[in-house]
Formats: C-alpha cells, structure tokens, sequence
C-alpha cells in the first residue's frame, strides 16, 4: 500500500517535470520515436531479406507503405526540433493557397491550380541557402533551385495526369466486358496500380523570405476535396494530417447558410473524423468575408459571423472572419488599407496568441497525435493485407489438402476402369478360346487360321473400338482432372476479374502466363498402341506357328490330346500379354498423373509466391507484421515512473535522461 502511495506521488511528480521542462519531454518522445524506428527498419528488413529472388506483388506494396511510414515516423520526430508546422486545410477551394500566400507575402503557392495529392508544399524561411528541397518516400533527399524544382514537379504532376488520363480511358474501353461491380471495381484497381504513376516525391520544402510569422512557423498548402478521373471524390486529408502541428480550417463564407446549419456541421465533424477528432490546435478561418461585405456590408458580415458561429460554435470556439484575397492583394499593391480591411492582421496575432507560447508542448501532442494516426492508419493497412494473407494461405493448405486426396480417388477410379475393361476382355476371350479353338486347329490354312483367331476369338474389330474408347475415357478423365486443379489451384491478385481475358491484356500485369484454359495438356496413356502390339500382333498370333505341326496327326488323337494343349496355350499367352497389358497401362496413367500432379502443385505454390513470396515464408512474415504492430500500438505517453525504474529493461541500458 505505501509503496503504491510513494510510486503514485513520485509519478505525479514527474508528470510536474515534464510540464515543467517541455524541451525534457521532446527529448523523451524522441528517444522514443527513434528507438520504435530502429525496432520497425529491423522488423521491415526481416520480411524484405525473406523474399529477397522474387517480387511478390501484395508483399512488396506492403513493405514499400512501411518503409514510407518508417520514413514518415523519421521526418516527424524531426519535426521535434523545427518550428512549428501550420497546415492550411479546408475541404473545398475556398482559398487556401491565396491565405498561404498571403501569410508568406508573396505568391509563391499557386492559386487556381489543380491540386496536388501526391506531395506537400511547406514553406518555411530561408535558411542559409535558397534551394529547395524535395523528399522522397525512401527518405532521400535532392536539392534543387527553385525554376528546376518547379520544372521537376511539374512533370512529376505532368506525368500523373497523363497516367489518370490512361487510366481512364482504358477503364471505359474495358468496363462494359464486365458484368458484376466487383469485377469493374477490381478492373479499376488493376488499371490504377499498373498505369498510374505514382511519385516518389512526398515532401517539397520551399524556401521562403523570412518574415514576422515565419520565424517561428511553417506553412503547409494543401489540397482540398479532389475529384479524380475516375468519378471519386477523395479526401485525402488523412494522408499529411498527421504531420501537422497546428491547422488553419478554412471556411466558406459564401457557403454558410443558417438552414442547412445540421448539414454543415455533419460535413465538418465527418471531415475532422477522419483526421482524428482533435479540435484544440485548429484556428477556424471565415473567409471570402469581401464578397459579403461587397454585397451587405457589414450588416451581412455579422450575420454571417454569427450563423457561422451558431453553426460551428460547439467545435470552434473562435471563427476569425479574413479576406485572403484582399490580403494578398493588399501586399502586393502595398494597400494599407487593404490589407486592414482584409482581417489578416487579425489571424497573424490569433495564430500567434494559439500557438506561439505553447508552441513547443501542442508540437510535442500533436507529435504523439501523429504519432497515433500514422499507428492507426498503418495497422488497418496491415490488417488488411494480414487478412489476405491469412486467407490465401489457409486456401493453399486446403487446396492442398484437397488435391492430394482427390489424387487417391482417381488413381484408385482409374485403376478400375482399367482393372474392370481388362477382366472383362479376359473373360471374354476366354471363353472365345473355349469355344472357338477347335475351329482353329481344324483349319489348315495358316492364313484362315489368322482370320479366326483376329475375328472370332480376339474379337480384334470389336476390342479395337473398346479400347479406343476406353482410352478416351482415361484421357478425358485425366484431362478434366487437370484443368479442375489447375485452374482451381491459381491464386490471382485480382480474384473476381478472374480470367477474363479483358485483364490479361493489361500490359505487364502477369509476368508468368499460365495457360489461361488450362487444356495445354494433351493425355495419352496409350492404351490402343499398348494393346494392339502385345494383344494382336504379339505372343497370342505366336500361337498359330505351333499349331501347323499338328496337320497330319489323326483328328481323334489330336483333337483329344492336342486341344487342351492349345487352349492353355492360348490363355497362358492370354493372362501373361493381359497383365503385361496391364502394367504398361499402370506406368502410363501414374507418369500422367505424376505429371498433373507437378504442374498443379507448381502452379499452386509459383501463383501464391507471386502474390506473397514463398509459402516457407508466410509464418516468418505474419510474426514480423504482428511485431509491427504491436510496436505501433505500445504508448507513447510520456515516460513513467515504471518506464525509469525498468529503464534498463526497456532501452537496453543505453537510454539516459
Ligand atoms: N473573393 C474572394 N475570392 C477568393 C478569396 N480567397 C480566394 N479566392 C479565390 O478563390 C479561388 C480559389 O482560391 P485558391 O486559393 O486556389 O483555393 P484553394 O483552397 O487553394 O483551392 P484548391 O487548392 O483547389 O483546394 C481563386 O480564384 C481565388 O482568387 C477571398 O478571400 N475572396
Ligand atoms: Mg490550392
């Protein structure tokens, strides 16, 4: 109970410190960071040295989004030690890029331009140098001067839109082959990941003259609500929320409307959902607030003010009404009065007042708040591959499982089909021998003799068209066997687009063709061949050579003594080319089905390594995606009394206050 107490009071007292000494509990965080980012380039090193010959596509996107988020978890504990970063967000195009401009004082981000979703644009003071400075998602970095950065990015953006554009024309081109949603959802994945240029670029720091606000803040434009070739509208606000220390949300003025007040405020608790439900480091901007001065004065300006406020008021306490554009155009027509009309002094001191003073302690939680996105964003993506993978492999076993049994099954079918045609046939000829070999041996004509024996005891016509038939039969079987497995035995990427052949057109998207109607495989257990030399033409037509010797012999002694002989003869001859038969028949169907049983087994393991790597692997990946997780989901929360007593424990004896 009393150590409880001392544990308890000496944990308060730490909180304390920690308040106390803000640069104490960046340090702690950091620590923190960069010790779970060791852990995780670790856990990322041990999937990508498990596939190090093949490429598995589902794994290697996988691995790609973890080295980013590695990459990003670098940048934002690094953020620790920048000035704050200000985020100028707002869900449609009611200015952003004008407020930035406007803040920084010159039109540096583009007004009217077609936002861009693969990158961030933060603009900070210049430092020693003017160049700017683009990061990638591997966590290099290129310098460039501004005209070449420009040039650079816009072809980055130049070949984006000609890849939507692609994208797009090949999704009309092929969607009407399709029959079910899935499968156009599916082709629209398929085009997306095979055509669409994906960036490498994640971050752009553009240099900036220092002014009063950017001495200790960075600015961030970015896109609003982005309606792609495709028809969707995404948000992609989660994408670089979490980067952001603090947040300018802009608003419409024009667009606030007191009877749809329930529908805005939906949109807006929707939108700040997504981005993690904090409110306390957003500055909720009105602007456009000209357009209803210039229409009803200040009258209107109020009003608006107020339903914004009756609107929005329960999420932002204070709504600062700004005009970005006469802002901006106050700087650069140096217009006073402009600029104090506009409102922007207004929201440099707000900005100031919200963050400047506390500025270091909101950057430490809006750290650990993106820290947690970044968690959550990354363990759904998880998830959702583990899910796939989980699937996938549980198919593979069962698939399997099931071909191995059906295996049995038809080698123990075929093996009665075979048994089953060839007792038959022996019965038969049998009895043709029985009854028919003195017909044999009273005929003196060797070639008459040949007729009897191939027409009335082998029956040769009658067995041809059997065993011909017989043949079919295992071939056919054999066949249907095959393709059922092997198609069934395929994993794909995208499971509903299947084999339409819409898909496999798609350039570069299966490397290993297999065949798409599995029928490549002509069977041949060569029964008819097999038969006929040793039935027709071998030891059974041997017989007739013995039997001229008896001519001349009394046909009572003969027939009496001689008969018998022949008849054994002939079904000694009989049951030794049947069973010879029947091993030759044996070897065939097993070589068949030995081979069947190779390309399925290949194809089920080569299919499944293309999508997850080798199916040695899949316990080794699952255990170091777990990992990863739990790595992402451990607190972060600053240090605690427990964490130093077992500090040892926890940072290996290296960490040290
Ligand atoms: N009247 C008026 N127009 C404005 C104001 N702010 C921006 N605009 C205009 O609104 C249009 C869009 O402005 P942007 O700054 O490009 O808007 P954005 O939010 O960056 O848009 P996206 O990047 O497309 O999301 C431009 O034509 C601006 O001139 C303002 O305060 N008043
Ligand atoms: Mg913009």
């Amino acid at each position: 109970m009393q150590n409880e107490k001392i544990l308890k009071l000496a944990e308060s007292i730490f909180e304390e410190i920690l308040k106390v000494d803000n640069k104490y509990s960046r340090r702690i965080l950091k620590t923190k960071i960069e010790k779970r980012s060791i852990d995780f380039e670790r856990h990322i090193n041990n999937i990508k040295e498990s596939f190090q010959y093949e490429e598995p596509k589902l794994l290697i996107p996988v691995v790609e989004e973890l080295e980013k988020i590695k990459n990003e978890i670098s940048i934002l504990s690094n953020g620790l030690d920048k000035p704050f970063l200000l985020f100028i967000v707002g869900v449609g195009n009611y200015g952003k890029s004008t407020l930035l401009n406007a803040l920084i004082e010159k039109r540096m981000a583009e007004i009217d331009a077609l936002p861009k979703t693969w990158k961030i644009d933060i603009f900070q003071e210049r430092e020693k140098h003017s160049l700017v400075e683009i990061k990638y998602k591997k966590g290099n970095i290129d310098h460039f001067n501004i005209k070449e950065a420009k040039v650079f990015l816009d072809k980055e953006e130049e070949k984006r839109q000609i890849s939507e554009m692609k994208v797009y024309k090949e999704f009309e081109k092929r969607k009407n082959n399709l029959d079910t949603i899935k499968e156009k959802e599916e082709l629209k994945k398929a085009l997306e990941k095979n055509l669409l240029y994906e960036s490498k670029v994640i971050e752009v720091n553009w240099p900036v003259d220092s002014n009063d606000l950017l001495k200790n803040f960075r600015l961030v434009d970015t896109p609003g609500l982005v309606q792609n070739l495709l028809g969707e509208v995404k948000q992609n606000v989660n994408d670089y929320y979490h980067k952001a220390d603090g947040v300018l949300w802009l608003l419409d003025a024009t667009k606030i409307s007191a009877n749809q007040s329930k529908e805005m405020l939906n949109k807006l608790n929707k939108a700040l959902k997504e981005v993690g439900g904090r409110t306390d480091n957003i500055i909720a901007v009105l602007n456009r607030i000209d357009l209803i001065r210039k229409n009803g004065g200040e009258t209107a300006v109020n009003e608006v003010l107020d339903n914004a406020e009756k609107i929005f008021g329960s999420i932002f306490k204070k709504i600062i009404p700004i005009s970005a554009k006469e802002a901006l155009d106050g700087i650069e027509n140096d217009d006073i009065d402009l600029i104090e009309q506009s409102g922007i002094k207004r929201l440099k001191r707000s900005i100031k007042n919200k963050f400047f003073n506390k500025a270091k302690e909101i950057q430490v939680e809006s750290k650990k708040t993106g820290f947690k996105q970044i968690s959550n964003n990354l363990n759904k993506y998880i998830s959702k591959y583990e899910n796939r993978l989980n699937k996938d492999n549980s198919k593979r076993i069962q698939l399997k499982d099931d071909f191995n049994n059906e295996l049995k099954d038809i080698k123990k079918e075929l093996n009665q089909i075979k048994s089953s045609f060839l007792n038959d046939y022996k019965r038969k000829i049998k009895n043709n021998i029985e009854s028919k070999a003195k017909k044999l041996i009273l005929e003196d004509d060797s070639s008459v003799q040949k007729f009897i024996l191939k027409n009335y005891i082998l029956e040769e016509k009658y067995f041809s068209h059997q065993v011909k038939k017989l043949e079919k039969n295992i071939n056919d079987k054999l066949k249907r066997f095959s393709k059922f497995h092997k198609k069934r035995s395929r994993f794909q990427e995208f499971e509903h687009l299947g084999n339409k052949e819409i898909f496999n057109e798609i350039k570069g998207e299966i490397k290993i063709n297999f065949n798409s109607d599995f029928s490549d495989n002509k069977f041949n257990v060569g029964i008819s061949l097999t038969f006929a030399s040793t039935i027709l033409f071998g030891p059974m037509g041997l017989v007739l050579g013995g039997i001229a010797s008896y001519l001349g012999l009394a046909d009572w002694i003969f027939i009496k003594w001689k008969l018998p002989k022949i008849k054994k003869e002939l079904k000694d001859k009989l049951i030794n080319s049947v069973s010879e038969i029947d091993n030759k028949i044996d070897k065939q169907i097993k070589s068949n089905i030995k081979k069947i049983e190779a390309e399925v087994n290949d194809i089920r393991r080569s299919s499944f390594s293309l999508l997850h790597g080798s199916p040695d692997n899949v316990e080794l990946i699952s255990k170091e995606l777990s990992n990863i997780k739990e790595l992402l989901n451990a607190n972060l929360n600053a240090i605690t009394i427990k964490e130093i007593i077992l500090k040892d424990k926890i940072y290996g004896g290296k960490y040290e206050l």
